[in-house]
C-alpha cells in the first residue's frame, strides 16, 4: 500500500502511445510530486527517450522485478498488458491506475472519476481503474443532474475522435485525407472502412447483443461510477473524422422536473464542468476548441418536450485529457492527498 512521502516514484506503462505521452505531459504540467519517473513500453520502443522536465528519459521494457521501488504506476498499454502486469505491480506494493478496460467491472476494483466518486478510492487493493473516455465526460455532467433531480434513463450518441484508438489511427485519418485530396486510392488498416469524410457506427468490437463493446462500457461503467444500478443507459457510439475531442448528444430523463435554467445552474456549479451555452451568439462546445483543455464543456441545454421530465445536452471534452491521462493523474493526486 502507498505510504505518505514528500515525492513519489511514478511509472508510465505505454509511455510512447497517445495516452502515455499525454500522461507524461500532465504529470509535468500539474507538478505532480515526482522523485523519479520511469517510462515503459514494448520492445519496439527500446532505446527511445522521451522528454520530462527538460531531460531525456529512457524508455524501458518490463521485467518481472521492474515495479520494485515504484509507488504509483499509470498503465495505458492495452487490456492484455494490464491483465498480466497490474497484479504483478500490485503484488510488489505499487498502486496501479489502469486505463484499459481490463479491471473496470471487477467488483474488487474501484472505477473512479474524482468529481463523482472519489470516496471509492478508499477501498482499493492495489488496482484502481480509469473509466472509458466517453463515459468519464458523460458522468461528470450526469452527477450534478442526478443530485438535483435523480437520473432515470439516458440515451447517448457519441461522436468520437480517432486519437482514442492511438497514434496509428491518427496517422490513418491524416493519410486518407491527403490521399483523397490528391486523387489517390485510400488504404484502410486500423478501421474496417474509410474514416476520412465518413462516420463509422462501430467502436471496439461487436458483442452478441448487437451492441459494440464501447456502447456496453458506457452502459455498465456509468452505473458503477454513479453508484446507482437503477439508471438505465442506452448508447450508440460513432467514430468521426476528428483528431481530438469526443462530442456527445445526451438525452436524460429525470425523476423530478428540472427546467433548462435549473439544469444550467446545477451544471455551472459542478466541478470540472464549464457551461458554454449561448446559441444566439453561435456559442456551443466544439471538439476543436476543447482539445487541449481539462474541463468538460456542456451546451445546447434544452428541455425534451416529448416527455415530462427530460433534458437534451451536448457534451464535449478532450478524450486524451479528461477521458484518459488527466483523470488518471487526478486519481493519483487524490490518492496522495488522502494517504
Ligand atoms: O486493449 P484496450 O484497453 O482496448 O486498449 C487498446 C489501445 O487503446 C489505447 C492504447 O493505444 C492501447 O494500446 N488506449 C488504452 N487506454 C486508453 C484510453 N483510456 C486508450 N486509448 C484511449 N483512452 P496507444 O497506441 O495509445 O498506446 C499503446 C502503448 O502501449 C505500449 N505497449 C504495447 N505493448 C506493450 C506496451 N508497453 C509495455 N509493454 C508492452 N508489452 C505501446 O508501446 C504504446 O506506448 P509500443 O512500444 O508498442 O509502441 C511504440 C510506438 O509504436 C507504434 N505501434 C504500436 N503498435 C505497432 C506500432 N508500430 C508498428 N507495429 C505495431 N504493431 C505506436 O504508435 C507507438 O507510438
Ligand atoms: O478506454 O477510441 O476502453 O478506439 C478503447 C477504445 C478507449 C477508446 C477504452 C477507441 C477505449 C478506444
Amino acid at each position: 500500500m502507498l505510504k505518505k512521502k514528500e515525492r513519489y516514484v511514478v511509472a508510465v506503462l505505454g509511455a510512447t502511445g497517445a495516452v502515455g505521452n499525454e500522461m507524461i505531459a500532465t504529470l509535468e504540467a500539474r507538478e505532480f510530486p515526482i522523485a523519479k519517473l520511469r517510462l515503459f513500453a514494448s520492445e519496439r520502443s527500446e532505446g527511445r527517450t522521451l522528454e520530462f522536465e527538460g531531460s531525456e528519459m529512457p524508455v524501458e521494457t518490463l521485467k518481472e522485478d521492474s515495479f520494485k521501488g515504484i509507488d504509483i504506476a499509470l498503465f495505458s498499454a492495452g487490456a492484455e498488458r494490464s491483465k498480466i502486469w497490474a497484479p504483478v505491480a500490485a503484488k510488489s506494493g505499487c498502486v496501479v491506475i489502469d486505463n484499459s478496460s481490463q479491471w473496470r467491472m471487477d467488483p474488487e476494483v474501484p472505477l473512479v472519476v474524482p468529481e463523482v466518486n472519489a470516496d471509492e478510492l478508499k477501498r482499493h487493493k492495489g488496482i484502481i481503474a480509469n473509466p472509458n473516455c466517453s463515459t468519464i465526460q458523460m458522468v461528470v455532467v450526469l452527477k450534478p443532474i442526478h443530485d438535483a433531480a435523480k437520473v432515470r434513463r439516458v440515451v447517448v450518441t457519441t461522436f468520437q475522435a480517432v486519437s482514442g484508438t492511438g497514434k496509428k489511427a491518427m496517422d490513418e485519418l491524416l493519410q486518407q485525407t491527403t490521399d483523397l485530396l490528391n486523387f489517390r486510392e485510400v488504404k484502410c488498416a486500423v478501421y474496417p472502412h474509410q474514416i476520412a469524410f465518413n462516420c463509422l457506427p462501430h467502436i471496439d468490437k461487436f458483442l452478441e447483443n448487437g451492441y459494440t463493446k464501447e456502447e456496453m462500457k458506457m452502459v455498465n461503467e456509468t452505473k458503477k461510477i454513479m453508484g446507482d444500478y437503477s439508471i438505465r443507459v442506452t448508447a450508440t457510439t460513432v467514430r468521426v473524422p476528428v483528431f481530438r475531442g469526443h462530442s456527445e448528444s445526451v438525452n436524460i430523463e429525470t425523476e423530478r422536473k428540472l427546467t433548462a435554467n435549473a439544469a444550467r445552474a446545477a451544471l455551472a456549479g459542478a466541478p470540472g464542468v464549464v457551461v458554454y451555452d449561448a446559441p444566439e451568439k453561435n456559442i456551443y462546445p466544439l471538439a476543436i476548441d476543447c482539445a487541449g483543455k481539462d474541463e468538460t464543456y456542456v451546451g445546447r441545454i434544452r428541455e425534451d418536450e416529448t416527455i415530462e421530465n427530460g433534458l437534451n445536452l451536448w457534451v464535449v471534452s478532450d478524450n486524451l485529457r479528461k477521458g484518459a491521462a488527466l483523470n488518471a493523474v487526478q486519481i493519483a493526486e487524490k490518492l496522495i492527498e488522502t494517504t
